[in-house]
């Protein structure tokens, strides 16, 4: 097929097809497609009683080919017997990201011990004995948890509870690689750290800004509101350092209209400096206050800090702003009529903003422009973070960070009648740091690729190798499995996907509603659910039951079960009462407060606060942001094309011709990629027009040994997408630099390996 101009499309329905082969025929790829499950993949929240592919608006069918592909990976036969004997750990390290992924599907724990050449497979009992051995071993606070954003919140809440039982705070997820920075951000703000929209709410906004994010492959189906929000009459402005195709074009579809023509997705494009956006926000913000398009009533009742920001605002230079963000002023002006015309304006955002070491000042100064508009606290207007993981926001409210909010490390303590730990929880970039220092003992990972995604990989792994023991609950391998490894014991353990588990679980959106997942058939025998390894693992360290003094026993096998486990949520977690009785009412719901229908915020005095910032400066030199394909999940890569850019390969650098020509490279050639942590050879010179000059793209996480692990002070999230480079010519292919495995074994199918 020739170049591609419109996102989704009959490529989209296609590619359902081609995957269907793989899982065994389209009826059986259907069928699990609609079970009562919620959506494996973004945090739109698809799926659960409505049954697959049913948004919250209950808009059916839903396609997107991410949530094909996680399903189809599931699908996927076991790792065969002999592949653990037939690769080396060596070997694995040379593996790609996809090419572990299609290894199969784990079905039996494995063990890498000191010395060793070879994972091996153990018992169960062997398994979780050794890792209770550890535990038992060293002092809690030399251990940490990290969790990805997949599992359950009832996987979440037991392992969170098992670890502060057990003695130590050092929880955290990968919202700390993610949208920390939203979270922080908007609770200094407004007191809440969630989105204040429903997904209705953005279907009715007349101008939705959409900021730093590729919803076209990250979050497709979030396209076919944007596509309602155009048919509407209403406005889409998208700000992007890259002209992204499916942001520009979209042919949703489940619409027909819209699959044959196709739909325009932005009114206005604009591309910013990479980290320019707090600089426009700025300039938005100074510029709505020249016209005298401020709401000063809303201002006056419902907020803090405004005549600070205004003294700021006037006193900021036209020229500084636009030097610092990179957008003339024309174009703000242009921006910011169409702002002060609407009447419900939606601000959305996802790593464009918060991958900075501004990332969380940004995220405020987006608030400040929703405010001043009174934009925050009515229907059709507010602000949404769109997520990432299926249940990362889940996690969060069931008490999956370093610090429980005060409710609920009251509720537990009077509940169970315990004392919880009150040493300060590391985040997860200070767990690595306490690591690298020689202070941590055990990591363990409730799903997740740990070392993948963490910034500077060559120190990634070495903090790593400092702790004596890393586990891992995992579905499938992943490159973490063979580099972020222990310095004597590195444990897999396999688990069942959510529509596997023998128990209903449940998972909540990026609008906090809550879904109901049914579970299902197991597809292999080995593995276990995330809750019954949990508490298994908690008996070993801490007996049958846990009685505290005149509260509630904790009897850790019959926590077990998801719905002993939900009765606890239920009592604990503020807002989550509806789930003592999800399971038989089969009742999804959403988080009561959470959307905000007035502007009274859930802060001390219930106004809401602005902050001033200094703008950062502009930066010299090539800044290079790492980002993710229209093939891959986070680590996970499905395909190694990148559809919508016309990329057919990942080793690559996206660069515009301007800078070939600036650093004497030649495009289709090779180049030499270095920063401040590391450097890459052999990188693939992609001609790109689409990106605003002076900025590079690669793709994470193989981009990952160049991100240094700097940090936003702010929220602690890496500044995955502002990191310094230089460019210059290279001799060299990259993948000459890789000796190729032998690949023979593997649940691979023959023709993905010859992909390899
Ligand atoms: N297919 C797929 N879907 C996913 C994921 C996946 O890996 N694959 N991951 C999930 C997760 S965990 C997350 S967090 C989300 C991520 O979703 P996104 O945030 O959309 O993903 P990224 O590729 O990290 O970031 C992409 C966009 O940010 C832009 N950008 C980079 N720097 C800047 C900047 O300084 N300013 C602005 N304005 N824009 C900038 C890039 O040009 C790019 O379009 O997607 C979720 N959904
Ligand atoms: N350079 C760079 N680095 C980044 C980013 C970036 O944009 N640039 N993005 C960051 C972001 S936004 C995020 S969220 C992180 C993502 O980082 P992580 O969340 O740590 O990584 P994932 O790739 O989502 O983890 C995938 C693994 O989870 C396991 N898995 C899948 N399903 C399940 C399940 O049901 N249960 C269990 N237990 N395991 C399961 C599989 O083994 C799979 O290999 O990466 C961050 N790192
Ligand atoms: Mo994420």
């Amino acid at each position: 097929m020739g170049r591609v101009k419109t996102g989704g499309g009959w490529r989209a329905i296609l590619y359902t097809f081609k995957k269907s082969r793989e899982a065994g025929g389209f009826f059986k790829l259907w069928k699990a497609m609609r079970s009562k499950n919620a959506c494996k993949t973004c945090a739109l929240g698809m799926g659960g009683q409505s049954g697959g592919m049913v948004n919250e608006a209950g808009h059916f069918p839903e396609v997107c080919k991410k949530s094909f592909q996680a399903m189809v990976a599931d699908m996927q036969g076991g790792v065969k017997p002999e592949f653990f004997a037939t690769y080396s750990v060596a070997q694995l390290q040379q593996f790609s990201p996809y090419q572990m992924e299609h290894s199969g599907r784990l079905v039996e724990p494995v063990v890498l011990e000191k010395g060793a050449q070879y994972y091996k497979p153990i018992s169960w009992d062997d398994a979780l004995g050794r890792i209770a051995r550890r535990l038992k071993g060293v002092q809690p606070d030399e251990t940490f948890w990290y969790f990805s954003g997949r599992s359950s919140n009832e996987a979440g809440f037991l392992l969170q509870l098992f670890a502060r039982l057990y003695g130590t705070n050092h929880v955290n997820n990968c919202s700390f690689y993610c949208h920390q920075a939203s979270g922080v951000g908007m609770a200094s703000v407004l007191g809440t750290g969630a989105g204040t929209v429903k997904l209705e709410d953005l279907e009715r906004a007349d101008i939705v800004f959409l900021i730093g994010g590729n919803p076209a492959s990250n979050h497709p189906r979030m396209m076919r509101t944007l596509m309602q929000v155009r048919r509407n009459g209403g406005k889409v402005v998208v700000i992007n350092p890259i002209v992204e195709t499916g942001l520009v074009n979209f042919s949703v579809p489940s619409d027909p209209w819209s699959l044959l023509f196709g739909t325009k997705i932005a009114s206005t494009y604009v591309q910013p400096h990479v980290g320019g956006d707090l600089a426009l926000m700025y300039g938005l913000l100074k510029r709505i206050r020249e016209m005298g398009a401020t709401d000063e009533a809303y201002l006056a009742a419902h907020t803090h800090g405004w005549p600070e920001l205004a003294a700021r605002l006037d006193a900021l230079h036209w020229e500084e702003i636009v030097e610092k963000s990179g957008v003339s002023q024309e174009q703000i002006d242009d921006i910011a009529a169409q702002y002060a015309k609407s009447e419900r304006a939606v601000f959305a955002w996802t790593m464009g903003v918060t991958h900075h070491l501004h990332g969380g000042a940004t995220v405020q100064a987006i608030a400040a422009l929703a405010l001043v508009r009174g934009m925050i606290g009515k229907p059709g207007a507010g602000l949404q973070p769109i997520r990432g993981h299926s249940n990362i926001q889940g996690l969060g409210t069931v008490g999956v960070t370093p610090q429980l909010k005060e409710t609920i490390f009251r509720r537990l303590e009077e509940t169970f009648g315990v004392k919880l730990p009150t040493t300060k929880g590391f985040d997860t970039l200070e767990c690595l740091e306490a690591a690298d220092a020689g202070k941590m003992r055990l990591a363990f990972c409730l799903g997740g690729n740990l070392w993948g995604a963490s910034p500077d990989a060559t120190y990634a792994k070495r903090a790593l190798s400092k702790c004596d023991m890393v586990v891992t609950m995992s579905t499938t391998l992943n490159t973490g499995h063979a580099s972020g490894l222990g310095a004597e014991e590195t444990i897999i353990l396999p688990v069942l996907a959510r529509d596997e588990e023998p128990e209903p679980s449940t998972q909540e959106s990026m609008f906090s509603y809550i879904r109901l997942s049914d579970g299902g058939e197991r597809r292999h025998v080995g593995p276990r659910a995330e809750v019954e390894i949990i508490a298994d693992l908690a008996v070993r360290v801490l007996g049958e039951t846990v009685a505290g003094s005149g509260g509630q026993v904790i009897d850790w096998r019959e926590m077990a079960h998801t719905s002993t486990i939900r009765q606890a949520i239920a009592r604990i977690v503020p807002g989550l009462e509806g789930m003592a009785t999800i399971e038989t009412t089969r009742k999804e719901f959403s988080i009561p407060g959470r959307s905000l229908a007035s502007p009274t915020f859930p802060t001390a005095d219930g106004r809401a606060t602005l902050f001033v910032h200094d703008l950062p400066a502009v930066p010299t030199g090539l800044q290079l942001m790492t980002i993710r394909s229209e093939g891959q999940f986070n680590t996970v890569v499905y395909e190694e094309e990148d559809l919508y850019r016309n990329q057919t390969r990942r080793d690559l650098v996206l660069i515009h011709p301007d800078d070939i020509a600036r650093f004497g490279l030649t495009a289709g050639g090779r180049c030499r990629i270095r920063s401040s942590a590391g450097e890459m050879r052999g990188v693939y010179v992609s001609a790109f027009e689409e990106i605003r000059p002076g900025s590079v793209a690669m793709y994470y996480p193989e981009s990952n040994v160049l991100v240094p692990k700097a940090a936003d002070p702010l929220s602690r999230t890496p500044a995955y997408k502002s990191v310094a480079v230089t460019v210059e010519p290279d001799l060299i292919e990259a993948r000459a630099l890789r000796p190729k495995p032998e690949l023979v074994a593997a649940g691979m199918p023959k023709e993905k390996m010859k992909q390899c």
